[in-house]
């Protein structure tokens, strides 16, 4: 039953499935606050504060009226229903979470934002580095950013701080923030996988080590599209791949099979096409019969030399 492709697409093979990844944080602020706390530099709490809020509801008179929460009714916001303060001070938005576990750690936020740019101003930072500023006035349509923490995996304190800076004078509506959600994949890593000489025009050995003796495992590749892991589990292969495998199609994207011996190892060897050199391709092992995805090696990220 097996079945393998060899290194000779991996150029040109694009990459398929959909996301899958652990979530570590999801609210839309409708039934709570989501754990997120409000400081400021001019008063105790500031401007952010949680609730309903509604195009009805705002007197501010300065700017765009924001056009309603992302979903349902509810978010946070500099102020739900008028123009942030003048405070001439910072209204910070935090919350601290532990990433110990986990690897490509991705943060979404649903974000409509009008700030007086660039007296005024709107950042995000995660441990103190500003990953997002805000550098115009006008507000648009709700959006979604989209952030990769993979520099913050691992660390078992990661605060994020939505940052709003206001001057004494003219206001906007300000920041309202929606839907967070924190996906990241777990750091398993039972089985061990050195890839040596990945060389175009040459034999590349992919060794893999921890596993169990008599038992069957595999090496499998693929090219990165995006943070998360696919999610298979078809013929008793139950794995997070960093990638697609899609047995049950018999698509393989397998490198190679074999039994682990005495020692919990064993290698194989494949020819890389000379055209692949500079292509960057992820591998990964796994071992069979170990569901829940338990026993699998780290994603190895390599440039073929
Ligand atoms: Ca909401
Ligand atoms: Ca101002
Ligand atoms: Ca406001």
């Amino acid at each position: 039953m097996k079945k393998i492709v060899t290194l000779a697409s991996m150029a040109t093979l694009a990459f398929a499935g959909g996301a899958f990844a652990d979530e570590i944080y999801s609210n839309d602020f409708e039934d709570n606050d989501g754990g997120w706390v409000a400081t400021a530099t001019w008063d105790p709490v500031g401007d952010f504060e949680w609730g309903d809020y509604d195009v009805a509801c705002f007197v501010g008179v300065e700017g765009t009226a924001p056009p309603g929460a992302n979903s349902g009714t509810k978010v946070w916001a500099t102020n739900l229903c008028d123009d942030y303060t003048n405070s001439g001070g910072d209204n910070f938005l935090s919350q601290t979470f532990d990433l110990t576990g986990y690897v490509n750690t991705n943060l979404q936020v649903a974000s409509w934002l009008e700030v007086f740019y660039s007296f005024d101003t709107a950042r995000m930072l995660v441990n103190g580095d500003v990953l997002y500023e805000r550098t115009v006035t006008d507000a648009g349509p709700w959006e979604i950013l989209d952030f990769d923490l993979s520099a913050y995996d691992n660390m078992a304190s990661v605060e994020i701080v939505f940052e709003l800076h206001a001057t004494t004078v003219v206001a906007r509506a300000g920041w309202y923030i929606d839907d967070i959600n924190i996906h990241a994949d777990p750091d398993i890593a039972c089985l061990e996988l050195a890839v040596d000489n990945l060389v175009g025009g040459q034999q590349a050995s992919f060794t893999v080590s921890g596993g169990t003796p008599a038992e069957r495992g595999v090496v499998a590749w693929g090219t990165d599209d995006s943070h998360h892991s696919n999610f298979e589990d078809v013929k008793d292969w139950c794995a997070t791949f960093g990638f697609n495998i899609n047995m049950s199609g018999r698509k393989f994207r397998i490198i190679g099979s074999d039994i682990f011996d005495a020692n919990g190892q064993f290698t194989v060897k494949r020819g890389v096409p000379e055209g692949a050199s500079g292509t960057e391709v992820m591998f990964q092992a796994a071992e069979h019969n170990t569901c829940p995805a338990e026993c699998m090696s780290k994603v190895a990220t390599e440039v073929i030399g």
